[in-house]
């Protein structure tokens, strides 16, 4: 066989494979854009090579085989496809044909309101199922897919479940008539459909043509009805009967009048200039459209018109689909490298082979986790689908498994951050993964010290998340005790400083180190360990020393701290980059109270209710009551006889005249902290 004989039969044997899969199997392997590069390649192959075209080439029929599954229907008129235009130029070619046939080519052609100009109705392209639809009198008879244009599928008894489509139509009506139209499912209903099936444990459909077709093929037409499709009709076959209008707009005016869902972005224009600039314009506005469009569709309006062009072969010569770039293409999948973001969590982004996607090149999309990744089976050298759809980042839609190399790789979540080489953690029951470095890691640098000079933390007035982000950027500081040699002459030369705002800054800073040890614990942004946690192993170990000498056991016996939270805390306080962190903390001049250590407090306060009531200062209210709660003391919002403690902080108000009105023992932030230390203290107040 000849090179380019051999080519064509692998072409041809390809997009066999592909029409039964997307056809038939309802499962397409490959997106649109890709079966239409194989079936443009076999065309240019056979127009350059005549002598190789078969009766049995796919480029012989429109498309589609009708399945066994549904009664054959043959078109009273065949359902016409259409002509693709991908490039400006390839509309004004077809806008030149158009009028040579016509015989319109005016001597003025370069000139503004050109009399020449032909008027065309420029509709959205739909993504979906051509059906055509019969009426007799007026009354739904049937309704059948396009199949191959001329034979298609008997869907009468799943499209008479569609609401959206009128078993009646409304006035007076041709005796015999078939309408076309387009049947899809809009986004929310697709999202929903396959958030139901996720659910389910039921496999995703592709996107929502492929649901739209396979909802319209159900055996089942009480599965059909429960499917959110919708209808957009724009032709008419058959019409047998009172007079066809003049013009494409008024066949859809006619349609909307019989109660016939047309769709309301179609438009009439003049030229290629009105195309274009529909085009242009619906192209900008394609992502707020609440359903799938490939693209444009230009009719010549005038239906005369449309009959003196006649058709070659099924497509008409006066009508094309101007498409827009495909949103999906394939590519390799080369690597995965992991970004730590500002917290801390590891995203795994592909690393692809540069490919134009929805007119861009895309040679990134993001995995957003190793679940996702561990869902769609990625493995690297894959052939993966990638999908970018308007503005939207690019996706990896899936790889195809009939093209995995024997050599792909597995993609492993690496054991150690590629910022900083702390070890990474992955909780169990979480999609994320993170590094465990904090302050070490220069990835969480600024977001570790925006938690701690924050109000719950250190309450460091002034030092905002702009002013932390410029001492960052210019190196002067990259961990918490950096913050504490800071000079007033370089604070004052930033941006949006002064020497007043500066000498602010450091005397907030300097009032930060007088400070409580739960305020402390907290502010070093342990993972897992909140307000409620720090005040629970303040309370526990009273003093610093021993909560950096505990082993895991012993923290582990703190109220309310599991084995994740004694494990963070265990592995914070061994890191060395910690340990100096701390004590150059406590070097610069940090201090607070410490207590007597509680050892053993888990149920301590059984049986004891308390009020907490005002502004407290050394935490919140909620972390307190949660503190509370984790040596078994009930919390409650209201005063009564049996309220063991009303806690008064700063301004409280009722609920202390209460407790005092009620002999309830008032205690004020020490006897807190008495309480928090698992003690039972008398009256203070
Ligand atoms: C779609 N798919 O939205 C036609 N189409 O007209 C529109 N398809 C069409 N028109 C004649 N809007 C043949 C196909």
């Amino acid at each position: 066989m000849s090179k380019p004989a051999a080519r064509a039969a692998a072409l041809r044997a390809q997009l066999a494979y592909h029409d039964h899969r997307y056809y038939v199997l309802d499962d397409p392997e490959v997106p649109d854009a890709e079966y239409d590069r194989l079936m443009r390649e076999l065309r240019e192959l056979e127009a350059a090579h005549p002598e190789l075209v078969s009766g049995d080439s796919p480029t012989q029929r429109v498309s589609g085989t009708p399945s066994t599954s549904f009664a054959a229907v043959v078109h009273g008129v065949p359902m016409l496809s259409l002509e693709n235009a991908f490039e400006d130029t390839d509309v004004v070619d077809f806008d030149r044909r158009v009028r040579q046939r016509l015989g319109r080519e005016g001597a003025n052609e370069d000139e503004g309101a050109n009399e020449d100009e032909v008027e065309y109705c420029a509709e959205p392209k739909l993504d979906g199922l051509a059906v055509s639809i019969r009426y007799e009198q007026g009354v739904l008879a049937r309704a059948a897919t396009r199949g191959d244009g001329t034979t298609g599928e008997d869907v009468t008894a799943n499209v008479r479940t569609m609401r959206c489509i009128p078993l009646r139509l409304s006035g007076a009506v041709p005796a015999e008539l078939e309408v076309r139209g387009e049947v899809f499912m809009p986004f929310a209903g697709f999202r929903r459909l396959n958030e139901e099936a996720a659910a389910a444990g039921e496999k995703l459909f592709v996107n929502p043509r492929n649901a739209a077709a396979g909802a319209l093929r159900q055996l089942d037409s009480a599965v059909t009805a429960r499917r959110p499709l919708a209808v957009f009709f724009y032709a008419a076959g058959t019409w047998r009967g009172s007079g066809e209008p003049a013009t494409q707009q008024q066949l859809l005016a006619q349609f909307n009048a019989w109660g016939l869902r047309t769709n309301p972005q179609a438009r009439v224009v003049r030229g290629v200039g009105g195309c274009l600039g529909y085009y242009r314009a619906l192209a900008a506005r394609r992502d707020s459209l609440a359903y799938q469009i490939d693209g444009v569709v230009y009719k010549v309006n005038r239906r005369a018109d449309q009959e003196a062009l006649g058709q070659v072969s099924r497509a008409p010569r006066w009508a094309i689909a101007h498409k827009f770039p495909a949103d999906e293409a394939l590519t390799i999948l080369r690597t995965v490298e992991f970004q730590v973001g500002r917290t801390g969590v590891l995203t795994p982004v592909a690393r692809l082979d540069p490919v134009m996607v929805g007119g861009a090149s895309v040679s990134n999309a993001t995995l957003h986790n190793m679940d996702e990744i561990e869902r769609k089976d990625l493995r690297l050298g894959d052939t993966v689908i990638i999908r970018r759809a308007g503005d939207v980042i690019p996706e990896v839609v899936r790889a195809l498994a009939e093209r995995r190399p024997a050599a792909a790789r597995r993609i492993e979540l690496p054991e150690y951050c590629p910022v900083c080489a702390s070890p990474v953690a992955r909780v169990d029951g979480e999609a994320a993964a993170r590094c465990t470095g904090g302050f070490i890691c220069a990835a969480q640098r600024k977001e570790a010290l925006r938690h701690f000079a924050s109000r719950r933390a250190l309450d460091i007035e002034g030092l905002g998340e702009k002013l932390i982000d410029q001492l960052v950027e210019r190196g002067m500081i990259a961990t918490p005790p950096d913050l504490y040699a800071l000079q007033l002459t370089e604070l004052a030369a930033l941006e949006r400083m002064g020497e007043k705002s500066a000498a602010n800054v450091l005397a907030a800073l300097e009032r930060s180190k007088r400070t409580t040890l739960p305020r402390f614990l907290y502010a070093l942004g342990i993972r897992d360990v909140g307000e409620a946690t720090a005040a629970a192993l303040a309370a526990h170990f009273g003093a610093l020393a021993a909560l950096r000498a505990a082993s895991i056991e012993q923290i582990l016996e703190v109220p309310d701290v599991g084995p994740v939270i004694a494990a963070h805390v265990h592995a914070f306080f061994a890191a060395p980059a910690n340990r100096a962190i701390i004590d150059r903390l406590i070097a610069a001049g940090f201090n607070w109270p410490e207590g007597a250590p509680t050892a053993r407090a888990k149920g301590a306060l059984e049986g004891v209710t308390v009020v907490l009531t005002g502004t407290l200062a050394t935490m919140t209210r909620e972390a307190a009551g949660a503190a509370l709660q984790a040596l078994g003391a009930k919390v409650s919002g209201s005063v009564s006889k049996r309220t063991s403690y009303v806690v008064a902080g700063e301004e409280a108000g009722s609920k202390l005249a209460r407790a005092r009105e009620l002999g309830v023992s008032v205690l004020d932030e020490a006897g807190l902290a008495q309480l928090l230390r698992g003690e039972r203290p008398a009256s203070q107040a």
